[in-house]
């Protein structure tokens, strides 16, 4: 790749994605709309990118969709376009089937194939390209998640002028998991790229050191990684790279706001006479992905139904699954198996009119969601393996007199710092039984006290401070990050 022309009026700041924060419509005259889709990063960022000059790149959701930059409200849009194969096979298929997977603990089994990763590397390099072209000089730029990994690397060869963060949004496995990537050092490198490379957790910054060491050979430092603090530091050649924790939050004021308004509370009462006025409404919220553990729920409360523990006149469980990555096929067995479960509890102890389990597929608008966190006595997150899960975080912002439970996996990020919810191992059934038996017949006093502190955390630790510390951090205007 040859040095890229630096724009003279390029953007300051700039975040790269895999997806734009658009959606974008294509008319039955064919020409194309964009809506904005509002989402926690873009929300938290849009007030950085209106102020400094600020641009997004990404991929706007449609195949061979693209071209110029478009000029947004608070941003410049920055189109990448993708073929349809290549869609299929950087983002189903070596995103998707390859890492994903590999990160969330190899739950499903990894597929690797050799046509997938030379897409992702063809991919990651036209987001680089476009990144390089609407930069301008020195200007920040802030890399999302699984999908870019080899961005860094790549921009910094068209740009050394730039600064680079870079994000993971999921799990970063230890060293026995990781080994197993046919390209681990490729992506290593790519990531080494970035001046700062930040995780949800310590634990997946000091996997990320000790391979940075361990494939690629570069010192790296031996301290234990903190919270926006302690970081840890490779270095490679001239350059130093920290490697710090930022857990990922929400916007927990506007959530708490939304809940508390009067047409969203009314719809929560409305929601529990739909369900039959039961005493307890338990909930879930996920995407439809087999790391959520939406079969471990299900698993729990059809035997807590059966030995007599929830009793199905009086508790009644929600499920919201938004469809997710439907056309891989791991994707479309995790679905028949859940509906099976489903169909077998209904079957099993609800009555004509009167379900136990009900269960969406389909996305529910953004304030519908926010009722059903009001209406709900206790919150069901119990993945197998989560980098942090904003649903957790959102339930508990959305409680606003207290009430309420969270009966939480610990293998998710947020288990660090949501210390007072029923917390329980996803592979020990007896034991999410047991959390969520606690949680539906806590002491009402107890619950109070435990979502007071975790909604304290959930306020104070909110979406703008997680962009705050890791900027701050990547500019180097503070050494640590404010705690
Ligand atoms: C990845 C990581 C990490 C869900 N259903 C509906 C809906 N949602 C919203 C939730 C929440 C978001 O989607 C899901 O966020 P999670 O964090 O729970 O999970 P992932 O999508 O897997 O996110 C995760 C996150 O990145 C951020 O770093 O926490 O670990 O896997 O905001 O509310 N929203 C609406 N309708 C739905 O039906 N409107």
């Amino acid at each position: 790749m040859a040095a890229a022309e630096i724009s003279p009026e390029g953007a300051e700041f700039i975040v790269v994605a895999n997806r734009l924060p658009v959606d974008v419509e294509r008319a039955p005259d064919g020409t194309l709309t964009w809506k904005e889709a509002p989402g926690g990063l873009v929300t938290a960022l849009k007030p950085i990118l209106s102020a400094r000059n600020g641009a997004w790149v990404g991929w706007p959701g449609s195949p061979d969709v693209g071209g110029e930059p478009i000029e947004g409200e608070d941003m410049l849009l920055v189109p990448v376009k993708l073929s349809a194969q290549e869609v299929e096979e950087h983002y189903e298929g070596f995103s998707n089937g390859s890492l994903w997977p590999l990160y969330h603990d190899v739950i499903v089994k990894p597929e690797y194939h050799r046509e997938w990763w030379n897409t992702y590397v063809e991919v990651n390099r036209r987001f680089a390209e476009e990144t390089a072209k609407v930069a301008a000089k020195g200007a920040t730029v802030w890399v999302q998640d699984y999908q870019l990994q080899l961005v860094p690397k790549m921009l910094r060869m068209l740009r050394p002028d730039v600064k680079i963060g870079f994000f993971l949004h999921i799990p970063f496995p230890p060293v026995e998991l990781f080994m197993q990537m046919p390209w681990r050092r490729e992506i290593i490198e790519g990531i080494l790229g970035a001046d700062l490379v930040g995780f949800h957790l310590p634990g997946g910054a000091q996997n990320f050191l000790y391979l940075a060491n361990r494939l690629a050979g570069y010192p790296t430092s031996k301290n234990t990684i903190g919270v926006r603090s302690k970081f840890g530091v490779v270095t490679v050649g001239f350059r130093s790279v920290r490697v710090g924790a930022f857990p990922i939050s929400i916007d927990s004021a506007e959530l708490a706001a939304t809940s508390k308004l009067p047409e969203t509370r009314k719809r929560s009462r409305g929601l529990r006479k739909e369900l039959g006025n039961p005493e307890k409404i338990m909930l879930g919220v996920d995407r439809l992905d087999y790391t959520k553990g939406i079969d471990v729920r299900l698993r729990a409360i059809g035997e807590l139904y059966r030995e007599g523990r929830l009793d199905p006149e009086r508790h009644v469980f929600v499920q919201l699954a938004t469809p997710s990555r439907e056309r891989v096929e791991s994707y479309k067995a995790m679905r028949n198996d859940i509906e099976r479960q489903v169909g077998r509890i209904n079957g099993d102890f609800g009555r004509v009119g009167h379900p136990v389990v009900h269960y969406i597929h389909k996305p529910v608008p953004r304030n519908e969601l926010v009722a059903f966190f009001g209406a709900a006595d206790v919150m069901l997150v119990t993945p197998l393996r989560d980098g942090m899960n904003l649903v957790a975080k959102e339930y508990l912002a959305c409680r606003t007199d207290s009430s309420g439970a969270l009966v939480l996996s610990e293998f998710t990020g947020a288990a660090a710092e949501l210390r007072q919810a029923y917390q329980c191992n996803p592979h020990d059934l007896e034991g999410v039984k047991n959390a969520i038996d606690e949680a539906v017949h806590q002491d009402p006093e107890d619950g109070k006290r435990r979502i007071r502190t975790m909604r304290r955390q959930v306020l104070q630790y909110d979406v703008d401070r997680w962009a705050r510390s890791f900027l701050q951090t990547l500019s180097g205007q503070v050494d640590e990050a404010p705690p």
